[in-house]
């Protein structure tokens, strides 16, 4: 598991190489806009339930052959087990959003999750659909209109959104 800061420090060091001053400023600028990197996993992390739930929910709106008989996501153990799996992509997205890299998320979550789904007959492009309707959910979290201090939340947007691609990309 790796954060910004040891990401580019492992880099700079398998090259022998000081940290280069555009290095210093991109970890800098991570520095000086913490407080909305925070401010966003506690968003997302105190809205989590709701997040997963609403996703969940609308997924099988859109595809209620999940939950008929045969659907993967029928009987009430396997109901269970899909909102567990968003559950535990969205623990994984805010733990990246956090650290500022999507290392943990990748090993620890999306590393083989592909093959696991295939093996089980959960299907990954369902399962990316609700991935994209919690990144949804949480962009509209980072953006609320009602921030307490407004300010320019395009850079944290976009890296979020990146982690809830990242997942959609692994499982479809
Ligand atoms: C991944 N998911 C399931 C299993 C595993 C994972 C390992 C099998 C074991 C079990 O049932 O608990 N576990 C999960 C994960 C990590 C992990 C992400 C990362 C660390 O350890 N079915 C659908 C929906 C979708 C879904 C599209 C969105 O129709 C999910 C939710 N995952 C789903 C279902 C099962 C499952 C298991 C229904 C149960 C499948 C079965 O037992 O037949």
């Amino acid at each position: 598991v790796l954060d910004a800061f040891a990401k580019v420090i492992t880099q700079a060091d398998a090259r022998g190489e000081y940290l280069s001053a555009a290095q210093l400023d991109a970890l800098a600028a991570l520095v000086k806009d913490g407080n909305k990197r925070a401010d966003t996993v506690n968003r997302i992390t105190s809205n989590s339930s709701a997040i997963v739930a609403n996703a969940a929910r609308a997924l099988f709106a859109e595809q209620p052959q999940l939950i008929a008989p045969g659907g993967n996501a029928y009987t009430n153990r396997r109901n269970a087990a899909c909102l567990r799996d968003m559950e535990i992509i969205l623990r994984y997205v805010t733990y990246a959003i956090f650290a500022g890299d999507a290392s943990v998320l990748d090993d620890r979550c999306l590393n083989g999750l592909r093959e696991t789904y295939l093996a089980l007959g959960v299907p990954g492009a369902s399962v990316a659909v609700g991935v994209q309707k919690m990144k949804d959910a949480a962009l509209a979290l980072v953006n609320d209109p009602n921030n307490i201090t407004r300010g320019d939340c395009s850079a944290i947007s976009s890296e979020v959104a990146s982690y809830f691609d990242r997942a959609g990309a692994a499982v479809s």
